[in-house]
Parts: C-alpha cells; structure tokens; sequence
C-alpha cells in the first residue's frame, strides 16, 4: 500500500525550503502526499527582505474539518515552520483531529537557527513548541531550537558529547522516542547530527566535513529526507545517516553551482540518489 502523509508548514515562493522541499521530497520517495500551508510569503525570512507575508491561520481547522469528513488515514504527519503559536494549538487540534495510532508524528520546530529565532517568530514560540513536541514520536531540533525547548541558553561552541546527550534524553523525556538533533558541532572544521532513540536508550553522533556559509533550508531537507527513509521502513539510525550524506551532498553541489546560498539548496539533483537508496531497503526488507 502506498503510504500516505500530511505536510504542514509554510511555502515560500523562492528559496526552497518547507513546503517546496517537502513536497517533491516525500513525493519523490512514493509517499501520497496532502500539504496544509499555514502561510504564503514571497521568500523565505533568512537573507531576504521586503518579502510579503499572507497568515493563513483562519484556513487551518475549516481545511482540517473537512479533511476530518473524508475519513483518510495518515502514515506520517509532518508539521514545520509555523507562523504564530495560535497556529501551533491549531496543530495539536490537527493531531487530534486527522492521526491515529498508527500515524507517526513527525515534528521539525522549526523557528530558530543560529542562537536567534527566526525573522518574524513570536519569543513565547519555544515554550509553545515545546508542548507540541510533546505529542511527536519524532523531532529534529538544531542545536538553538534544541536549547530554547528546553529553557537553555544556546551555546554556539564548546560543549562536549555528554552536553549533546543531555539535551537528546531531556528531549525524549517530553514524549518523543525518537530525537535528531542537527547543526551538533563538537569539533571545528566538522558538523552533525545526534541521534537518540528511547526506547533501546540508543545514543549516537555522526560527523561531515563542515562548509563555511548559511544553508537556508536544509532543515527542511534534512527533516523531509529522514522522514522519507523512515516511511521506507529504515530505521531511525539509517534514516538518519542517510539523510545527514544526502543534505550533506546537496550542500556541496550548491557550493559548485555557484547560486547565492539564499536561493536554497539544490535537494533536486539528490532525488534520484534518495530513490535509489529507498528501492535498495525495499528488496532489502522483501
Ligand atoms: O526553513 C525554515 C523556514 C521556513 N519558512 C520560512 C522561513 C524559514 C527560515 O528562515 O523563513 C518562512
């Protein structure tokens, strides 16, 4: 049975990231994508300025209510950037709403990299998401998101693999089992991701070689290609690791094309790659 998932999160016209990467993402790997979009602005908030900004937060629960009356079931729902805490209640509305229990909630909180929360984020935003990554079975914080849900000041370096490792239980003890934390950095010149999975109280750290620059939306390709292995039936630590080698290449591709870094990450060239990888775990698993 094809698998069927629900994305939520904003589009921005250009710069590829949330519903633009999602979409083709998920749809490239076989999973029968519906897409909520919370907001329509120009760009993206990173980089660019003088962007138009349209709230569709008086959308949401009508959209969500007649979704309700079609009596579909969801494998995966996939919330993201969100506009407004209203909107993040209405998300948890959604989860009532529109999952059961075989759905795997899916949540990337995403509103801040870098120390600060983005652009147009309302500071009462980490408390809020706080409370909706409590219902997740997975979440993908970066490190400033994986502080600020815990009431933490963000250290931007020199911590060491037990700080990581704190931050991913204290994590997982909100509710999730499963804890991806991107953008981890315990070494100059290298960048990774923490995984951490409840219920084996399995713990790792996986490295890349680091590229000078501001990737906007690669938290948005990495969450969508890990949820992509995860509906493919890879488990956490590969999902993970082949998400982390795949944003990784995207990364670099785009440093060879030369494009500005605002316009997004070419997640394109690597779909056939994402395909490849999902086919090969399928005859796997058969
Ligand atoms: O990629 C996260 C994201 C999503 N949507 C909007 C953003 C950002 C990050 O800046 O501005 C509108």
């Amino acid at each position: 049975m094809q698998k069927r998932a629900i994305a939520i999160h904003d589009i921005s016209c250009v710069g590829r990231c949330s519903l633009t990467v999602a979409l083709p993402i998920l749809s490239a790997a076989g999973i029968n994508t519906a897409v909520i979009p919370t907001a329509l602005l120009s760009t993206h908030t990173g980089e660019f300025t003088g962007y138009t900004n349209l709230d569709l937060t008086d959308q949401l629960l009508p959209i969500a209510a007649h979704l309700v009356s079609l009596h579909l079931h969801f494998d995966a729902f996939y919330s993201g950037y969100l506009g407004s805490i209203t909107q993040v209640d209405h998300v948890l509305a959604m989860i009532e709403q529109l999952t059961d229990t075989a759905t795997h909630i899916f949540v990337d909180p995403a509103f801040a990299d870098h120390g600060k929360l983005y652009k147009l984020m309302d500071k009462a935003m980490p408390e809020r998401m706080c409370i909706l990554c409590q219902k997740a079975h997975t979440i993908v914080p970066n490190m400033t998101e994986a502080a600020f849900l815990l009431g933490l000041p963000y250290q931007s370096d020199g911590y060491d693999t037990a700080y990581v490792k704190s931050l991913a239980i204290a994590l997982s003890d909100l509710g999730p089992r499963s804890v991806v934390i991107t953008d981890v950095a315990l070494e100059a010149g290298q960048t990774g991701i923490a995984v951490y999975h409840a219920p084996s109280k399995e713990f790792s750290l996986h490295y890349k070689k680091r590229f000078a620059g501001v990737f906007h939306g690669t938290g948005d390709v990495f969450a969508s290609f890990l949820i992509s292995a995860l509906m493919g039936g890879f488990t956490l630590l590969n999902a993970a690791s082949l998400a982390l080698d795949l944003t990784h290449k995207c990364i670099r591709l785009t440093l060879d094309g030369g494009e500005p870094l605002r316009y997004g990450v070419q997640f394109e060239r690597v779909l056939p790659e994402l395909i490849q990888a999902l086919a090969a775990n399928k005859l796997l698993e058969e």
